[in-house]
């Protein structure tokens, strides 16, 4: 058998794509309250607070804060045996920077995590999933305010403690280097509450806040192992490996930093120091950041147990890429559009015009309708990259293929595309155990019961082996129904990956 007995076999949520019901149970205002509502090609922005009407994606969502009990008896009949979500921040600091905590918002999660521990399942929980509290943008500024720390500390410290025997594996940021995406407003906002202003360096705002970030998920991991020893505690990296797109050494050396310029955090969360060309890089450009002797105390106390990761897509770099015909360029987000980035120095590779603009197409591998290139060999590619850097115990917390479902007449919905996507990064995750000898953990497919795409606001960007009823206008039943893909996955999982 390749994996091991105790393999987490799973699904992937997070709290503000599924849950709804925004305002129930004493709940504050979170960032993904308030960015416009996306879908049909409409980009994500950040508003003023203005809160969008009814149909909202988020805050009905699939209303899993109300049939959250029925849905796990779903999970447990698929046969998972943990289920990552995340704890919305606002259920229990609606502000953020109360000191005493939301008793109601506690008991739901109590609640939720008895439900799945009688069924079998294992909370595996994410702090910070997207959704930080709206007010503490409006009134410090989001992550830029090294206040935050504090905050985001006691909301670890609140929460471990409370479920310190039904919670073992916690991860901190989600996707925590989206934030080099500086030049999009998405990636800052829904990461750290950053909002520009015009005229703002961004990019320096982008590394103080990853900085004070990094600070609390390394106290979290120390004041985490004090509440329970027992605790695993990881980060959680968006891994999107850059592939030269040619043998020519300045795309080699182009993919380089480019895989640098997004993965240093998992450096600094992994081996507790920043890693040395970053700090060149703040030299250079002359960022005094605010960063204290005690800050890098409290970074090297606080290496992480595990790296949790997402992995969807590949991608491939190409020196220079402004002179390439722009039919090859890659478009994965809606707003990937060409912002900044200095476009005159294009001397030796450095983070500076490393950018999305650089991202050309694979000719070698096929897209999915959003652009997402369907590259299952890049995951073995990804957990050996992982696994030589740092040696610790690798945990695939998303994997997906987003797709538009089509329902049948008589109810059934066909995904084969769905179990060819995951199969094949199933097997090539088996080989990494196999031939490379990585240590994994677990997997957990992203979105396994239809969600809120994050991305896009939609509904039509389907993960699920559990379809919900509900369109893009927020038209539907809600109810559930299994997908073709759900009685695969159940058979994976009892056979523990043998059978595919
Ligand atoms: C990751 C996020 C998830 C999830 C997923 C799919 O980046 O951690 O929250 O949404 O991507 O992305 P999307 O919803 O845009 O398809």
């Amino acid at each position: 058998m390749t994996l091991r007995k105790d393999f987490l076999w799973g699904g992937a949520v997070a709290a503000h794509q599924l849950e709804g019901g925004w305002k129930a149970g004493g709940k504050g205002v979170s960032v993904a309250d308030v960015m416009t509502a996306g879908a049909n090609g409409v980009e994500r922005r950040i508003t003023d607070g203005v809160l969008p009407g009814e149909n909202y994606p988020n805050h009905k969502a699939i209303d899993f804060y109300h049939r959250y009990k029925d849905d796990v008896k779903l999970f447990a009949e698929l046969g998972v045996n943990c289920f990552r979500t995340s704890i919305a921040w606002t259920r229990i600091f609606p502000n953020g920077d109360e000191q005493e905590p939301n008793e109601e918002g506690l008991q739901f999660y109590d609640d939720l995590f008895d439900e799945c521990l009688k069924n079998g399942i294992e909370p595996v929980i994410t702090l910070s999933h997207f959704e930080m509290p709206y007010h503490l943008v409006t009134e410090y500024g989001g992550w830029r305010n090294r206040q935050l720390i504090a905050f985001f500390v006691r909301f670890a410290e609140v929460v471990m403690t409370r479920y310190k025997d039904k919670v073992k594996y916690w991860m901190t940021f989600n996707e925590i280097n989206n934030q080099a995406n500086f030049d999009m407003d998405f990636a800052p906002f829904t990461n750290s509450g950053l909002k520009f202003v015009e005229g703002e360096n961004r990019e320096k705002i982008m590394y103080q806040a990853a900085h004070y970030e990094l600070v609390a998920s390394a106290r979290v991991v120390e004041l985490g192992h004090k509440i329970n020893p027992d605790f695993q505690i990881g980060c959680m990296i968006a891994m999107c490996p850059i592939y030269p797109a040619t043998c020519k050494p300045e795309d080699m050396m182009a993919a380089q930093v480019a895989m640098q310029r997004r993965l240093w955090f998992t450096d600094v969360h992994a081996r507790g120091h920043y890693p040395s060309y970053i700090l060149k890089y703040f030299e250079r450009k002359g960022f005094d950041l605010d960063i204290t002797a005690e800050d890098i105390e409290n970074l090297a106390k606080g290496e992480v147990d595990y790296i949790g990761f997402s992995y969807y897509m590949s991608f491939a770099i190409k020196d220079q890429a402004e002179k390439i015909d722009p039919s090859l360029k890659l478009n994965y987000m809606p707003s990937t559009a060409e912002k900044t980035g200095n476009q005159e120095n294009l001397g030796a590779p450095t983070f500076d015009y490393i950018e999305n603009r650089d991202l050309v197409k694979n000719q070698y591998v096929q897209a999915s309708e959003w652009g997402w290139q369907i590259d299952p060999l890049g995951l073995r590619y990804s957990l050996n990259w992982f696994n030589e850097r740092y040696e610790k115990p690798l945990f695939i917390v998303e994997n997906g293929f987003g797709a538009a479902d089509k329902v049948e007449e008589d109810g059934s919905i066909h995904d084969p595309y769905r179990v060819e996507y995951l199969k094949a990064h199933i097997e090539a995750m088996k080989e990494a155990v196999d031939y490379d000898g990585v240590d994994l953990i677990g997997y957990t497919p992203w979105g396994f019961i239809d969600l809120v795409s994050a991305g896009t606001g939609e509904m039509k960007k389907r993960y699920g082996f559990i379809y919900v009823d509900k369109d893009n206008e927020g038209n539907g039943t809600l109810e559930r129904s299994k997908k073709d893909s759900f009685a695969w996955y159940s058979k994976v999982i009892a056979t523990n990956g043998e059978e595919l």
